[in-house]
């Protein structure tokens, strides 16, 4: 019997690299019994329309429009931001004019009543998407990153100082306010499995376990706990987690990030690249495998979720 058929999958989500995990996996896993719970802490007011870059990021690559850096639209065209540069506006954080339509539907459905969960709801469908996403929450749950140069928003911190500044904490006001949206805690305590996608531990999926109650909610849940390294060969695929792992005082390695989910998991997926550090690994609470995690194309990215897979399963072999 194939310990994985029919299972309930739940994956605690960021931007470009859950992505490219939940694509892969969509492909060997009915996408119904996929949820992804998505970060929310870099959403950004521009222009007063609510940009959810995490979510977008998602909802592009599953319905592979996603644009070559791996966020925003493929092909987009930039016109409203020459224009708005024209009439003396910053222009910063590029808004391209296909990914302005999704901003204008979110903003639409927020200031007639809806949550962020019915705006996501609405994009997924409309792309025709056939796994769940929904927000971490529907309040204001912003990420402020304390740097050498202030306090800053992600956006300020990532994209205007280009993750230069020097980071010395994460902020979430007001985070002993902030709710799960509907269906988080049901998603993350029902699964079978729950993956921490490989995405960057402190900004992404921090704010997703900072909320009161989806913590315990994991240490409740079920569900077999997956990490998987967002830092191959000790460097990060994508985004600044390499350098917030050093500036943090953590080790720049797959090691580093098992340590950080070390009470939060059951089993940690790194990198082939990365085999030396299994001894290390080894003196962990927790198991830990290797294989091939790198999501090149989109090819790659159906192999390293079947990898994964078959990790699981002779991992839930061996236990049982
Ligand atoms: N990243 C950039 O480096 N520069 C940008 O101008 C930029 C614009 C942007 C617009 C919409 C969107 O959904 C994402 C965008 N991103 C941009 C990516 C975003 O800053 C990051 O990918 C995530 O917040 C990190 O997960």
């Amino acid at each position: 019997m194939d310990s994985w058929q029919n299972k309930k999958i739940t994956v605690l989500a960021g931007g470009v690299g859950a992505a490219r995990f939940l694509y892969g996996l969509q492909y060997i896993h009915p996408p119904d019994l996929i949820t992804a719970v998505c970060n929310v802490g870099d959403d950004l007011s521009w222009n007063g329309l609510h940009v959810c870059p995490d979510i977008d990021t998602l909802i592009y690559t599953l319905a592979e429009v996603e644009g070559d850096f791996g966020w925003g639209i493929q092909n987009d065209s930039h016109q409203t931001l020459d224009e708005l540069e024209t009439l003396g506006e910053e222009r910063w954080f590029q808004i391209g004019n296909k990914d302005l339509a999704t901003h204008l539907i979110r903003n639409r459905i927020l200031q007639t009543g809806g949550t962020l969960s019915d705006a996501t709801q609405a994009l997924v469908e409309a792309r025709n998407i056939k796994s769940r996403i929904i927000p971490a929450t529907n309040d204001p749950h912003p990420t402020f990153v304390v740097t050498n140069e202030g306090r800053l928003s992600f956006q300020q911190y990532f994209v205007e100082r280009r993750g230069e500044p020097q980071v010395s904490e994460f902020d979430f006001p007001n985070i002993d306010q902030v709710s799960a949206a509907p269906g988080v805690i049901e998603a993350i305590k029902n699964a079978d499995y729950l993956f921490f996608a490989p995405s960057n531990p402190f900004v992404s999926i921090d704010p997703i376990i900072q909320i009161p109650t989806v913590r315990d909610s994991i240490l409740e849940s079920k569900a077999l706990r997956v990490g998987i390294s967002p830092i191959v060969g000790g460097k990060a695929i994508k985004g600044p987690a390499g350098a917030m792992l050093e500036s943090l005082g953590h080790e720049v390695s797959a090691y580093g990030v098992a340590r950080i989910y070390e009470d939060l998991i059951d089993l940690f997926i790194y990198d082939e690249i990365d085999s030396k550090l299994v001894t290390k690994m080894e003196s962990l609470s927790i198991k830990t495998r290797y294989c091939d995690t790198m999501m090149l194309n989109r090819k790659s990215r159906v192999t390293v979720a079947a990898n994964i897979k078959e990790l699981i399963t002779s991992h839930t072999n061996e236990s049982t």
